[in-house]
């Protein structure tokens, strides 16, 4: 008997190893076959990673391993998202300066991933806080401004009540989308909101504002965004909700002359159904009325004239259609238009049945009418933010030469240390109370002028942080020309669904844009992106509510990093919705054990041909598998050979590619195996990826279930010819340890037989 396999010791003692040997940071100079392997990196939050991060991150992982046995030289960084309102939030709450809480917070999360045993290159992390970073996020605002993207314009923007801050349009979503409970600006629970949006931080429903803003042209990259969807391997539904919120529309502008003067202009993407037409609806959102909720409409007591039949059609306000869309005037075709119908009879308004027409575009055109337009949904970034924690915006406003950029060599604009970081709603952030930050000169003409006080939006940070992780530690530039080309882009993203249309968009954006400055060669930062799925608990979602956080410290302590980790593969589809349970684990911790008891007592090798046939059919099943993702079927394969081998016995090659097809999952556990009882080569990490043999695959083995009166007590491997003799499957059952015990002392009256499935003794 061997002891028991001692996971705490092996772990750490293998951590420490790989670090010393820079096992996970590759030689970025010189590296020949580089993979790029990417986790959206987290925001670092008080209460530490969750079993969630360690879902995510370990999918990355297993992956990255895997490239490495293909042969790649894989860079696997991880940095963290430690500024923005999350962090600023918490600090406000309990007290303390950002700075502070940043720094432990931090440390917390390295300390945590450290543990999980991932293959990170800790010489490349960054962290989006420190001004080593944000001098970088600074000068890409600058490029912005050279190119003519960057902007501050009066505009009616979304604010926060709570956050005290703008919000970009993509940072406003229904409750649901937000995963919050909705509430008004004094903090209480609202219980129906209807149209109303909510903020994708705290759930409060946001506010309009004519405020005088920063936003990035991500409009003018509309087009590009979208033709560059068609290039890229993404889950379906992310490209969906891309495109869904690039929201092209392809259209007319049709002009309809008022009775008595005037015109109204109405965007529609079905002129063909301009022979249906019975009345012309304007956006009023005033008209919504917490007392009378029902009430969706008013005669304006104006008409519009059809140009079509030259009949009047009634003009009504509304806010059942959205006011900044299109012209914010709609016109109505009950026939064709669920709302408009619903609208017409609600306020008895004319319904025509018409067929739409095609020729209906040509004519409007040639008439006059109107002309084609194509709408988008998407609106410029906003990226200003009146809040304290953030990279501040590098912009003077000079009275005689109006925005003047911060020259390059003055970057970073340092965020200064203050006391008073809380916001305070007045629609300028906090840096606007301190002269010392703000008062400066002109780069141009040398006059008194003073800095922009608002701060960037978390979302510039992460939307070009991939470009830094090769580069850390160049204080000259953001990024290396020569180690960008090498290693970007990026050869595989994995991380949330939810970031859809914030961070994936902004992200293709801002590469984009430096493609086009000629910086980089490349213009989509993730070719190949992988959506996670989303851990449960018991069934529910995790929250702190509910209490069902789970703390993947203590599993990680109890169980060891590899049980963890092979047991949040084994749970489900990687882009599944598992069920964490603690059932499930300890089940991980067993298996893991018998694992150690093989690899050590090596049972004697029965049927080679059984168990070289599995062995290599169950290579390909890993092989394939972990190059789909699908990490849980792959870990069921390796539980089934596990079964053959304890039966059939093993040699030599067999444990070692078994060992091999572990590695991803259990490295430390394997590295233990290796070395230490196989005797094999420091690492295995850097050993090739077992191949299959076809031709061994190819020996058809059929497995019979074997039953005792009905009940499943065995089961026997047999090559496909014998499958179905019925004389030779009862022999080789009755031998059978398992299943001979069963019949011990009984008679055997009768036997049925399935032939290839199943035989049944009856005693
Ligand atoms: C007449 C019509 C007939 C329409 C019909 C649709 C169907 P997308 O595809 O989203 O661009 N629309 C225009 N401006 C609007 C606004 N500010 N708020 C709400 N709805 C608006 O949709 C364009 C269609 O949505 C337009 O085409 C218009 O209704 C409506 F059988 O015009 B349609």
């Amino acid at each position: 008997m061997t002891s028991k396999y001692d996971h705490t010791r092996v772990e750490k003692k293998w951590q420490e190893k790989w670090e010393k040997s820079k096992l996970f940071n590759p030689n970025l100079k010189e590296a020949e076959n580089p993979f790029y392997n990417l986790w959206m990196f987290p925001y670092p939050s008080a209460e530490g990673l969750h079993a969630g991060h360690a879902f995510a991150s370990t999918g990355s992982d297993v992956f990255g391993r895997f490239m490495r046995m293909q042969g790649r030289d894989v860079f696997q960084p991880i940095g963290y998202d430690s500024f923005g309102i999350h962090s600023e939030n918490y600090a406000i709450k309990i007290g303390e300066n950002p700075h502070e809480v940043v720094k432990r917070t931090t440390k917390h999360y390295e300390e945590q991933m450290r543990s999980f045993g991932h293959g990170y290159d800790w010489q490349h992390t960054v962290t989006t806080s420190s001004s080593d970073y944000y001098k970088w996020t600074q000068w890409l605002f600058l490029k912005m401004w050279e190119a003519d993207l960057a902007y501050k314009k009066n505009a009616t923007v979304n604010f926060c009540p709570s956050c005290k801050t703008v919000l970009a349009d993509e940072q406003v979503m229904t409750p649901a989308q937000a995963g919050k409970e909705p509430k008004n600006a004094s903090g209480e629970v609202v219980e129906n909101v209807g149209e109303l949006k909510v903020c994708e931080r705290c759930g409060t429903i946001v506010e309009k504002k004519d405020l005088d803003q920063w936003f990035f042209k991500i409009t003018k990259y509309a087009d590009r965004l979208l033709s560059g969807l068609k290039k890229i391997d993404w889950s379906e539904r992310v490209v969906t909700a891309q495109r869904n919120w690039i929201g092209k529309s392809e259209g007319m502008l049709i002009k309809f002359e008022i009775d008595g003067g005037g015109e109204i202009e109405v965007f529609t993407t079905r002129p063909d159904t301009l022979n249906a037409v019975t009345f012309i609806v304007t956006s009023d959102e005033a008209l919504y009325n917490e007392e009378n909720p029902e009430k969706i409409g008013e005669f304006t007591g104006k008409y519009a004239l059809d140009p079509l039949s030259g009949k009047k059609l009634p003009i009504w306000k509304t806010n059942y259609i959205a006011p900044g869309y299109g012209t914010g005037n709609v016109m109505g075709v009950p026939a064709h238009d669920e709302r408009d119908m619903e609208f017409a009879k609600k306020y008895h308004l004319d319904i025509v049945e018409k067929e739409p027409d095609e020729k209906l575009w040509k004519l409007i055109e040639e008439k006059g009418w109107g002309k084609r337009h194509t709408n988008y949904h998407l609106r410029d970034w906003l990226v200003s933010r009146q809040r304290y924690w953030g990279a501040p915006i590098p912009m003077i406003d000079c009275p005689k030469d109006g925005w003047v950029a911060v020259p390059e060599k003055d970057l970073p604009v340092l965020l200064p240390d203050i006391k008073d970081y809380q916001p305070e709603g007045t629609g300028k952030g906090p840096l606007a109370n301190h002269k010392e930050f703000y008062e400066t000169t002109c780069p141009k003409c040398g006059g008194k002028a003073t800095r922009e006080t608002d701060v960037m939006d978390t979302f510039v940070d992460s939307a070009w942080y991939f470009l830094r992780y090769p580069s850390v530690g160049d204080d000259n530039q953001a990024f290396d020309p020569a180690i960008t080309k090498k290693w970007l882009p990026v050869n595989l993203y994995f991380g949330g669904a939810e970031h859809s249309v914030l961070h994936l968009m902004y992200a293709r954006f801002v590469t984009m844009v430096l493609h086009d400055l000629k910086l980089i060669n490349f213009d989509e930062p993730f070719p190949k992106f992988f959506a996670h799925g989303l851990m449960i608990k018991d069934g529910a979602k995790m929250s702190k509510s509910r209490g069902n956080v789970v703390n993947p410290d203590e599993y990680v302590a109890k169980f060891g990093a590899d049980a963890m980790r092979m047991y949040l593969m084994f749970m489900g589809p990687m882009d599944g919705y598992p069920d964490f349970r603690d059932t499930g684990i300890e089940g991980m911790e067993r298996f893991i054990n018998r694992l150690w008891n093989i690899f050590n007592n090596k049972p004697e090798l029965k049927d080679k041909s059984v168990v070289y046939s599995k062995l290599h059919q169950t290579i390909k099943k890993v092989t394939d598998d972990i190059s789909n993702f699908k990490y849980n079927t792959a870990i069921a394969s390796i539980m089934e050979l596990v079964n053959v081998i304890q039966e059939e016995g093993m040699d030599e090659a067999v444990l070692k590619n078994l060992c091999l097809i572990l590695t991803p999952f259990i490295p430390h556990f394997a590295e233990e195996v290796w070395v230490e009882v196989l005797g094999g080569k420091f690492s295995v990490h850097r050993e090739s990826w077992p191949k299959y043999d076809a031709k061994l695959i190819k020996v058809d083995q059929v497995t019979i279930v074997i039953q005792v009166n009905g009940r499943v007590r065995g089961q026997i491997l047999v090559g496909s010819g014998v499958a179905n003799q019925e004389k030779q499957i009862m022999a080789l059952a009755e031998k059978d340890g398992k299943v001979s015990k069963w019949l011990e002392g009984g008679k055997i009256r009768k036997v049925i037989f399935v032939p290839g499935k199943l035989l049944n003794f009856v005693v």
